[in-house]
């Protein structure tokens, strides 16, 4: 593990261990003092990752207070740690109510029901797994009537739509999406209870938190729930508030599918959270999406209206599986687009929590745009689960890097990063121990011993393009119609949005037949025919990816082009009578017979005839160019020889301003792709790697930074990803 991830993992534990209460862990050190719902969730899920037992316990304390009708309070309140916050249970008063629990004191409303999906990988995780069964069995009833009290009291048409009725209990408390809501709400200061905020007393810039006519509001709602006694059919009747929340709905949606899971597990059956899950997912797909704006948006009950405002909350039907196909596709638009921040943007981190082109945007406001840790690792595997691979790793990458650079802040500045709100929050140090976890664990089992690899290196390698049939076309032909056949294979099968191709449908298909049978005929063809740079360059780099694709289509391989040995030097093609591996493409011809990293000699030996199509001077552009089938390297483009230089331009610009160049100006130090590693003497030295950077950043202020410090910069090297961008 890179020491930058391993040293933060260290300060992230160290967060939640001084945060911890005894028995559950507070969202901070002060502004929040008692145990939070959806937090404990988001905490129990990085700490499943080291320590069960912790993890365990503080799913068990929180459950401990669950209410006898299945509600699941937002907070659980430290009794040692009373007077600090607002409101607390004098305000609540919740003994009205016949459902609360004895010896716990909750405040009065819910959270979004992320529990199922926490317990699942805490048991996932676990390296003794059966020993959390014992966990499990507990737990499941407390889950299945947590969902149950939300289907039950919540959803009163029986839409599988369950309502929210606080802002509270969305998490996102002060989201644009409640102010029209709220603003219908005329509140007659005089009648209102007395109370006084707590939450601006921690030395936090009020600018960045909720307002006091929302803060009036919220109290007006906790007072209609007091005066009816907690009774869910009184307060329908009365509350103002009543909203259809994709987050909330989207949450349940997964949880229900977690939930699913855990049933079998215990042998248990799981049809009922089962049909929840589909219910639910079907009822958000057809209510709360809006067509017109290619977002779900929240539903008002009271006035039977959808609210038009659109965040971040929106694209979470992903995160459930509830969008059709045709929805993701729209979202992923939306989402991927100035509006909320786009892959190689190079000025924004993820996706904030609300569109930046619209006029309440407020970058250090809230839930009124900054952004929020958990919102983006929901939306990373919401995108993930669509195949939208690139757009997911660019999110897991930003939100590594934001603690890294800004501290393990509540919410983060979605433009320059700067962290608002409470420092040391729990949920920001557990899901950052997620991702850097979980982001090791794809990469695990990958690998093939060395002996096999060894065996592999002295095999003489699979020869790709020695069939006997040869296309029936001139020679001098062969190269323009190689080029046009792998354009033809790049436009129907390789997704560039998504960074993936096909190759199930690519191996089946007449193109690929035709392309193959192409490949035979370079048995005869005569490199010497390619004259000029950009011709050999666009040559060279075309049939590097496509040799690579056609590698993976040949040997089948599954999930990472790790699991065949020595691949880039194994699969082969025969050109003019000459082997030609990937590794000989690059290393030998388009890095002007370089060494490898890692290996002792340079790519071809003195004598070695391939010598003589080496592209000298090296263009280090074409590191950007070159499809390594990983989900780290560059995107598959087809590249012309007349615009190459254009299209190497766009590569290497997409690139550095992209989650492989990380500038940590903090501390003088440059994060990068270990391309940026392996390949140094290509760019000239770590001054040329700065200068590279420097030249393709669009960001000004990291321009100035690069040149101001250049010569004190210290460099670290980002893992590299090598998962098939299948
Ligand atoms: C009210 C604890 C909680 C989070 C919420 C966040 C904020 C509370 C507050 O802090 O809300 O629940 O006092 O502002 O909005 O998501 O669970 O971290």
């Amino acid at each position: 593990m890179s020491r930058i991830f391993a040293d933060h993992i260290e300060k992230a534990k160290n967060i939640l261990d001084s945060n911890w209460q005894g028995s559950s862990t507070k969202p901070a050190p002060s502004l929040y003092p008692h145990q939070w719902n959806w937090d404990s969730a988001f905490i129990a899920m990085g700490r499943a990752h080291y320590d069960t037992a912790r993890a365990i316990q503080e799913i068990e304390t929180l459950f401990k207070a669950q209410w006898k009708n299945g509600m699941l309070p937002q907070i659980v309140f430290n009794r040692e740690a009373l007077g600090h916050y607002f409101p607390e249970p004098d305000f609540w008063q919740t003994e009205r109510s016949p459902h609360v629990p004895e010896n716990q004191l909750t405040s009065g409303i819910t959270m979004p029901p992320v529990h199922a999906i926490t317990v699942e990988k805490i048991f996932k995780s676990s390296r003794k797994s059966r020993a959390v069964l014992p966990f499990l069995k507990r737990i499941y009833p407390r889950l299945l009537s947590l969902h149950e009290y939300l289907y039950r009291e919540r959803d009163p048409e029986n839409e599988g739509l369950v309502y929210i009725r606080h802002p509270w209990e969305s998490g996102i408390d002060n989201s644009p999406t409640w102010d029209e809501p709220l603003g219908r709400m005329k509140i007659d200061k005089a009648l209102l209870p007395h109370y006084e905020r707590k939450d601006l007393e921690h030395g936090i810039d009020p600018k960045t938190r909720p307002g006091d006519d929302e803060y009036d509001r919220y109290v007006y709602l906790v007072d209609l729930f007091r005066r009816n006694n907690y009774e869910e059919a009184l307060i329908m009747r009365e509350c103002p508030f009543l909203i259809q929340d994709p987050l909330f709905n989207s949450v349940l949606c997964r949880a229900n599918e977690s939930l699913a899971r855990i049933a079998e597990l215990l042998g248990k059956d799981p049809e009922i959270p089962k049909n929840w899950a589909e219910k639910t997912a079907d009822a958000i797909s057809k209510k709360l999406w809006h067509g017109e704006h290619d977002i779900f948006d929240a539903y008002d009950i009271v006035a039977h209206k959808t609210i038009e405002v659109d965040t971040a909350a929106g694209f979470l039907p992903l995160y459930a599986g509830a969008a059709t196909r045709e929805q993701a596709q729209r979202i992923y638009e939306r989402l991927n687009s100035s509006s909320f921040c786009s892959l190689h943007q190079g000025n924004c981190f993820t996706i904030p929590n609300y569109d930046t082109q619209k006029q309440g945007f407020d970058r250090s406001n809230y839930w009124r745009g900054p952004v929020w840790i958990n919102i983006n690792w929901m939306l990373a595997q919401g995108l993930r689960r669509y195949g939208y691979t690139l757009k997911a790793d660019s999110l897991q990458k930003d939100l590594l890097q934001l603690p890294i650079r800004f501290g393990f802040h509540e919410y983060f500045d979605s433009f320059n990063g700067t962290g608002y709100g409470t420092d040391n929050f729990s949920w920001t140090a557990a899901l950052f121990i997620d991702l850097v976890n979980e982001f090791y664990a794809s990469q695990k089992n990958e690998g093939v011993g060395l002996a096999k690899r060894l065996r592999a290196m002295i095999s003489g390698g699979i020869v790709l393009n020695d069939g006997a049939e040869m296309p029936e076309l001139p020679p001098e032909d062969l190269s323009s119609e190689l080029l046009r056949s792998i354009k033809g294979l790049r436009d129907r099968f390789y997704d560039t949005k998504r960074g993936r191709v096909d190759y199930a449908s690519l191996s089946k298909s007449d193109e690929y037949r035709q392309y193959r049978l192409l490949t035979n005929g370079l048995q005869k063809y005569d490199p010497s025919q390619l004259t000029g740079r950009r011709e050999k360059i666009a040559f060279w780099v075309n049939l590097y990816n496509t040799i690579v694709v056609d590698g993976i289509a040949r040997l089948g391989i599954e999930r990472s082009v790790k699991e065949a040995a020595y691949f880039f030097g194994r699969v082969k093609y025969n050109i003019g009578g000459l082997l030609y591996s990937p590794d000989d493409i690059e290393h030998g011809i388009l890095r002007a017979n370089s060494r490898p990293w890692f290996h002792l000699f340079k790519q071809f030996g003195p004598s070695d005839e391939r010598k003589k199509w080496v592209v000298s001077p090296v263009e280090p552009r074409t590191h950007f160019a070159l499809v390594c089938g990983s989900r780290s390297c560059a995107p598959i483009e087809y590249y012309e020889p007349q615009k190459i230089y254009g299209q190497l331009d766009e590569a290497a610009k997409s690139f550095v301003n992209s989650s492989e160049v990380v500038i940590l100006p903090e501390e003088k130090k440059l994060l990068l792709s270990e391309i940026f590693h392996w390949y140094e003497d290509d760019f000239g030295g770590k001054p040329g790697v700065v200068d590279f950077i420097f030249d393709y950043h669009v960001d000004d202020k990291a321009r100035q930074f690069l040149k101001e410090t250049a010569g004190e910069l210290t460099f670290e090297y980002i893992y590299y990803d090598w998962n098939l961008n299948r």
